[in-house]
């Protein structure tokens, strides 16, 4: 730079001292010095250039409105198959079917007998079935004394525990009976032999006079008949408290308060039984 500049220097010298512009100092220690000729012509336009790069990308635009709303979709696809639903309720029996054919003929035998015992067998078995489920009902609890006394048509059955009159009433009526009622001298005698060998004292019985003082009734509230078994005195109504009745060990009745507690005896009809 500094020598183009040093060549423009020594250009315009010579162009000083001679006035002749473009003139070449034709000497052995001259120094040939080119200057700019006149301005030329302007050229002809050239091509035109490559595109430029693509501009920068431009900010974010605002949100359009909202366009029209679509046109309806076609009907979709069957859906899966859904749970098995909860279990119906039970329908109305059948009618009766037609009746089988009938069975083979049955082999002769001399078997009168054997039939006979089998009938009775069978009743046997109908019979302790049915006691056994009493048996089951009334000694429900360890405390009712193991055993029961019968007579012809009744079930005793002496329960230890110690209950007042009514609640012991209630007892027996919770096995299926009743306090026991001793309604003639078979009764009075197989009850009182049963408290003696159970070894107790006095037991309710089920009899009282709770509805009327002085006319004694049964549990069932069946009048009293001729037969009694009173012990001399009795019934006294002492201390003006007593209508319900106690058996003693020896079969005699004496009237006793009610809300005393004390053992009791139920009895059963067979024919309920
Ligand atoms: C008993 O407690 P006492 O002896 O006065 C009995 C009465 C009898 C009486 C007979 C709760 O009465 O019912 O009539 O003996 N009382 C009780 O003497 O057993
Ligand atoms: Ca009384
Ligand atoms: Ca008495």
């Amino acid at each position: 730079m500094k020598r183009d500049l040093a060549l423009i220097g020594l250009a315009f010298l010579s162009l000083l001292t001679s006035g002749y512009p473009q003139q070449t100092v034709d000497d052995a220690c001259s120094v040939q010095i080119l200057v700019p000729g006149l301005k030329g012509d302007a050229g002809e336009k050239g091509d035109k250039g490559a595109p430029g790069r693509p501009g920068r990308v431009g900010p974010t635009g605002d949100k359009g409105d909202m366009g029209d709303k679509g046109q309806k979709g076609n009907v979709g696809r069957h859906g899966k198959i859904g749970p098995i639903g909860s279990k119906g309720e039970k329908g109305d029996s059948g009618d009766i079917g037609p009746p089988g054919p009938s069975g083979e003929p049955g082999i002769p035998c001399e078997c009168s007998q054997l039939r006979k015992a089998i009938g009775e067998m069978d009743n046997q078995v109908t019979q302790l079935t049915t006691e056994l489920k009493f048996i089951k009902n009334a000694l429900p609890s360890p405390a009712a004394v193991a055993g029961v006394r019968e007579t012809e048509n009744k079930i005793y059955l002496l329960v230890k525990e110690e209950k007042r009159y009514v609640d012991a009433q209630l007892a027996c009526q919770g096995r299926g009976g009743t306090l026991a009622m001793p309604k003639d001298e078979a009764a009075n005698s197989v009850m009182a032999a049963y408290i003696a060998q159970a070894g107790l004292a006095r037991i309710f019985i089920g009899i009282n006079d709770l509805e009327r003082e002085g006319i004694f009734v049964y549990g069932d509230r069946s009048p009293m008949q001729t037969f009694n078994r009173w012990r001399s005195g009795e019934p006294n109504n002492a201390y003006d408290e007593e209508d319900c009745v106690e058996m003693v060990a020896s079969g005699g009745w004496n009237d006793v308060a009610c809300h005393i507690t004390m053992h009791f005896m139920c009895e059963f009809d067979k024919e309920n039984v």
